[in-house]
This record gives C-alpha cells, structure tokens and sequence, in this order.
C-alpha cells in the first residue's frame, strides 16, 4: 500500500495497485520543496489521506515539523495530527491521516533553525471534492 502511493506520486501509472472495486483514485502529488531556508509553497493544502512528498534541495539539513500553533517553536498537534521528519536531507515523506478533519491548518517548522526559515510553513487539510 505505501509502496502503491509512493510509487503513484513519482508519475508510474499505478491503476488498480491494491485496489479492491471503487473509483480509483487520482495521484495528488502533493509535495513539499525547501530550497534556501524557504518552504515551498508556504501553504500547502491537501485532502485526508494524502502523502506528501518532502524534497530538501539545501547541502544541509532541515526538517518539516508539526506545532500547535503558528510562532510556536516546538513539536505539537492541530485536531490530533503531527509530522515530524527529523533533520534530513534529501527526501522525506509525511502522511496526513485519512481521518484527519476538514478545515485543520497545521503549521510546521525546522528544529534546526527556528524562527530563522524565511516562513513558517502550513499544511491546511480540506474534504474531497465531492463530484
Ligand atoms: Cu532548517
């Protein structure tokens, strides 16, 4: 199953990979670049269930950590969901819980460097789309 999504995300054509009937599900790719002590985008949003690929394009390293509000420093939750890369380079992959609620912001920031990234970054986690 984690191996399915990652592998949608990087563009192989995956259709039917684990599926047991249903609509297949389109590949979001939803993905997360920090080049600079900048994440890009500063807001990224997402649906319930979604992987979101991590890239750190700096020769040092970052993380992508969760707080319980944006100025805050420190590991935290929004509505129960947290992420926390750790320090890395290269490529990381965070997973937003399929039962994560609509309409949850979750902002993140580097424990290497915090305060000091251009912008705290955010994840907002809004419902499917329905049709
Ligand atoms: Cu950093």
């Amino acid at each position: 199953m984690r191996t399915c999504c990652l592998t949608a995300l990087l563009g192989v054509a995956v259709w039917g990979c684990g599926s047991t009937g249903g609509s297949p599900v389109a590949p979001t790719g939803a993905a997360i670049s920090i080049v600079n002590y900048t994440y890009v985008p500063q807001r990224l949003v997402v649906t319930p269930g979604t992987t979101v690929n991590i890239l750190n394009e700096d020769p040092f390293q970052h993380s992508v950590t969760s707080s319980s509000a944006p100025g805050v420093f420190a590991f935290g939750s929004v509505n129960g969901i947290s992420f926390d890369t750790g320090p890395f380079t290269g490529n990381r992959a965070i997973a937003i819980p399929a039962t994560a609620m609509p309409g949850t912001v979750v902002p993140y920031f580097c424990t290497l460097h915090p305060g000091n990234m251009v912008d705290q970054g955010e994840i907002a986690i809004v419902a499917p789309s329905s049709n």
